[in-house]
């Protein structure tokens, strides 16, 4: 057995030694052409594999490309077109910052001190009026523009006065549109940004006696409403008591917000039947006149307009359309949007001699050639809707925007204050006129050079915008807040402080000389009171609301 074994070894052992192939040498080339077939073999897989992972680590950097340029095509529009990532602030744009939030505190210390807990301030005679019911207007219009601003007493002692003192158990006859837009975007606002569910109860409370104004045969709610008793009718002024267009159709975006933040659908439903119910017989303009009925949705033969009593019902379609993420649920929107833009362009014509480019209104087939300063909104509505279009499209919008905006700046450049008056009237040959001369501080003009300077970079908008906030320091500041003027060519001033000035003007001027990361046009959508609301998926409204922690936003811009 052992020698079988140590036979066997050596068996094994001979073919290991050279000198067994030296005698063999037949043998010998059989192993040569074996180890280098193997061996050829081998270095075949070796390169496979490390070309398959060349072409594996190309594939994958091929699809990090691909998804970047999808994100940048989804946030197109959305994102400053010119300005460079991580560019070094402006020195002169945190110096204007400063000044437009030195003039916030001027604003609001005067409020504080001469009409806490009123709706407005009346500057000249030191006292306050309660224009809105007694809501404490200017408190919750101001709530997001002193968070913004990095306000954080002021924003405190607001809060604690919302909480403890605002009661919405009146005996009033209150506007569903005005108090949808302050009292409920306001409360929204103030909510999603510092998370105080204090503030989303108190949207709920109010929102909940507006509900009822929506108990007509068609959905088309009556614009106003007894906040007590929940008796809603419309105003007597109003063509043969029909509902106004913007008044209902511009409750879209807080009360489909509320939903979504309270989990509960009523809300949004109402909101959402008025579009549906717009809808049905929308004509291919997209352009309703200002009286609905709201038995039978009929639109009455009357004014059709950007202005005064049409402006946000535009601006709602295209806003539900970004608040609902530009996702399909919300298409009807764009695509109602979208008509209604058709409508805008059949509205401009252009001015003689200096081709100053306007919206027109419109009475029956009539175009009147009169442009209030309340569609001044459009540009920014346009420039925010550009992005939507293919790249042809887009372009058109843009420029169109633009034109638009240097002529709203041009309303305030032509007057003797540089303010603009309510607005003005167009004639041949003679560019623009001023027709009703008050200015009562409004925002639409900085509105949208806030949105034409996000978009696209181009810092000739913050120059405009710094020209307007000058003019108002100029003429509107007075030693307690800030008023309107009876006329912009005299200068005469009158006795008010509206609450849009802290929630739109100061707001939108600030931002204007802010980094573009400050309420993120991709991350939040603004109400027509400039409360902005953030951009939370709509599929799902029973999500837990969103947490939503972003003090930081006053404290990074603080100038
Ligand atoms: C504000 O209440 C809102 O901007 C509304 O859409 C129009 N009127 C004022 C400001 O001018």
């Amino acid at each position: 057995m052992a020698r079988s074994r140590s036979i066997s070894g050596y068996g094994l052992w001979k073919y290991l030694n050279p000198a067994y192939y030296l005698r063999r040498p037949r043998r010998l080339a059989l192993l040569f052409i074996i180890f280098v077939s193997v061996s050829m073999v081998v270095w075949d897989r070796i390169n496979l594999t490390r070309e398959h992972e060349v072409e594996v680590y190309k594939l994958n950097e091929e699809v990090l490309r691909l998804e970047q340029m999808l994100e940048e095509l989804k946030g197109v529009g959305n994102k400053p077109l010119k300005t460079m990532k991580n560019a070094p602030e402006d020195p002169v744009d945190i110096q204007r910052r400063q000044k437009v939030k030195e003039a916030m505190i001027h604003a609001w210390s005067s409020y504080e001190k001469y009409a806490w807990g009123k709706d407005e301030l009346q500057p000249r005679t030191k006292d306050g009026t309660d224009s809105f019911g007694g809501l404490g207007a200017t408190m919750i219009d101001s709530l997001d523009t002193l968070y913004i601003m990095g306000l954080d007493e002021q924003f405190q002692k607001a809060r604690d006065w919302v909480a403890s003192s605002l009661d919405f158990d009146k005996d009033y006859d209150a506007s569903m549109f005005e108090t949808t837009i302050r009292v409920v975007g306001g409360l929204l606002s103030a909510y999603d940004l510092s998370g105080d569910k204090m503030f989303l109860e108190k949207a709920k409370d109010i929102a909940d006696r507006l509900l009822p104004a929506w108990n007509t045969p068609t959905g088309i709610p009556y614009n106003i409403i007894n906040l007590r008793s929940g008796n809603a009718h419309n105003p007597s002024w109003a063509a043969g008591g029909d509902s106004i267009l913007a008044d209902s159709g511009t409750e879209q975006l807080e009360f489909i917000a509320l939903s979504q933040r309270t989990g509960d659908p009523k809300y949004q439903q109402k909101v959402e039947k008025v579009i549906t119910e717009l809808n049905k017989n929308f004509p291919a303009d997209g352009l309703l006149p200002i009286y609905i009925n709201p038995d039978n949705a009929n639109p009455s033969y009357s004014t059709t307009t950007f202005g005064a009593m049409g402006d946000s019902f535009y601006e709602y379609l295209l806003k539900v359309w970004v608040q609902g993420n530009k996702t399909s649920a919300v298409k009807p929107y764009r695509d109602m949007w979208e008509k209604s833009m058709k409508g805008l362009l059949s509205l401009i014509k252009k001015s003689t001699p200096s081709s100053f480019t306007y919206i027109c209104e419109k009475n029956g087939n009539n175009l009147i050639d009169k442009m209030d300063e309340l569609a001044c909104f459009a540009p920014g509505m346009l420039a925010l809707g550009a992005s939507g279009y293919g790249p042809d499209e887009e372009k058109k919008f843009l420029s169109l925007a633009g034109e638009l905006a240097w002529t709203c700046y041009n309303f305030y450049q032509s007057t003797p204050t540089k303010l603009a008056g309510e607005n003005y009237f167009f004639t041949a040959g003679q560019d623009m006129s001023v027709g009703t001369s008050w200015n009562i501080l409004r925002p639409e003009t900085v509105e949208s050079l806030f949105y034409l300077w996000r978009l696209t970079g181009n810092k000739t908008y913050q120059e405009w915008g710094w020209n307007i906030f000058e003019a108002f320091e100029k003429n509107s500041r007075v030693e307690s807040g800030y008023v309107g003027l009876k006329d912009v060519n005299s200068g005469a001033k009158d006795n008010k402080m509206q609450s849009f000035f802290l929630a739109e003007t100061l707001k939108y001027l600030y931002l204007l000389f802010s980094p573009s990361s400050v309420i993120s046009l991709d991350e939040w959508v603004f109400n027509t009171e400039a409360h902005p609301l953030k951009i939370v998926e709509r599929s799902d409204p029973r999500k837990p609301t969103i947490a939503l922690r972003q003090r930081r936003f006053g404290h990074q811009v603080k100038g």
